[in-house]
């Protein structure tokens, strides 16, 4: 009897909860937390795993975080959902904590996945490079030391159809769709993220200034993504490192404009209307083929002239000293 009233009071405060999560609506829209790709705290860990949850990798779980790298070395950890979304229009929302000892050396960042492929360990922040999907990537170090480059942290998307390589010595911005810098690092309040995607148009948006409030980092129009993908966080360590911590994960179900669409949205390509071609960036470092002449003559030219120089008054030594020896015979 007392235990009935025990689970009865325990599915009463599921309830409460759940209805306070349903109620955090934004502009109006419809939105619905979906529990079986949502993450929150107490995460009800047992021996058997995490509900609706894959761990890989480095990944730890504790009772108030889930650490897919700590602040060491050549790491690597994912942390993936196990249901496909069967939603065409949703909004993810994650708290998130990365910090670690290094005051300017520090990397190298994490990334959020909505992708065909899952449980996979890589090169692209502890995920499979050439992926197929959406990746939201919060890049924490600054690689890439030429035109174009920007300040880190810098968050960023890129879509691909597995056909793409992701270039870290590039920090990716020859295939990121939109971006903006965002001081995310070792905070002392709580930072998160929000990924909308809802009529075709991505949208991430930043809380991270501890105002409790949204701030739009980049949006975009006519991005498709099918249905039936995963949801991931991955991250990765270097020779750099921080601890890359996923705090919370909240899926709202969004109203969908599309829904009478006469199409199977599970057989959608991903894809960008300004699909990134792979840019040719142009290296400092590596100047033009025609500074790199000029710079190649203008040396020679100074070369030539000092082995001139050293001949000519070599020559005017040498003869001086004929000249004087002669004189003396
Ligand atoms: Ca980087």
């Amino acid at each position: 009897m007392l235990l009935n009233k025990l689970k009865f009071v325990n599915l009463l405060i599921v309830l409460v909860i759940f209805a306070k999560e349903s109620l955090q609506n934004r502009d109006g829209l419809s939105e619905l937390l979906r529990r079986e790709h949502t993450l929150i705290k107490p995460y009800g860990g047992s021996s058997a795993g995490v509900p609706f949850w894959d761990f890989i990798g480095s990944t730890i779980v504790s009772n108030k975080f889930v650490r897919l790298t700590s602040d060491s070395q050549s790491l690597q950890g994912a942390l993936w959902n196990t249901i496909p979304v069967e939603y065409t229009d949703w909004e993810i929302q994650f708290q998130f904590h990365v910090h670690g000892h290094g005051k300017d050396l520090f990397g190298d960042g994490f990334a959020m996945w909505y992708t065909k492929e899952r449980n996979i360990l890589g090169p692209v922040f502890g995920n499979k490079d050439y992926f197929t999907g959406l990746g939201v990537i919060l890049d924490t170090y600054a690689n890439y030391n030429g035109p174009n480059n920007h300040v880190h942290p810098y968050i960023s998307a890129m879509i691909n159809n597995g056909s793409l390589h992701y270039d870290h010595d590039k920090d990716g911005i020859n295939t990121a769709l939109g971006g903006c810098e965002a001081s995310l690092r070792n905070k002392d309040y709580d930072t998160f993220l929000a990924v909308r995607y809802q009529n075709y148009k991505l949208t991430v948006s930043t809380d991270v200034d501890n105002k409790n409030a949204w701030k739009e980092c980049f949006s975009i129009d006519n991005i498709k993504l099918p249905t039936k993908y995963f949801i991931g966080f991955s991250a990765a360590t270097g020779d750099l490192s921080d601890n890359h911590d996923v705090i919370s994960v909240k899926f709202y179900k969004l109203e969908s404009p599309r829904k009478n669409e006469p199409i199977d949205h599970s057989l959608i390509e991903p894809s960008a209307a300004s699909f990134p071609e792979q840019k040719e960036l142009v290296d400092e470092a590596k100047p033009s083929t025609f500074w790199r002449i000029i710079k190649i003559m203008f040396i020679s030219i100074i070369v030539i002239g000092l082995v001139l120089g050293v001949l000519y008054f070599g020559y005017n030594f040498y003869e001086k000293q004929r000249r004087t020896k002669k004189r003396f015979y």
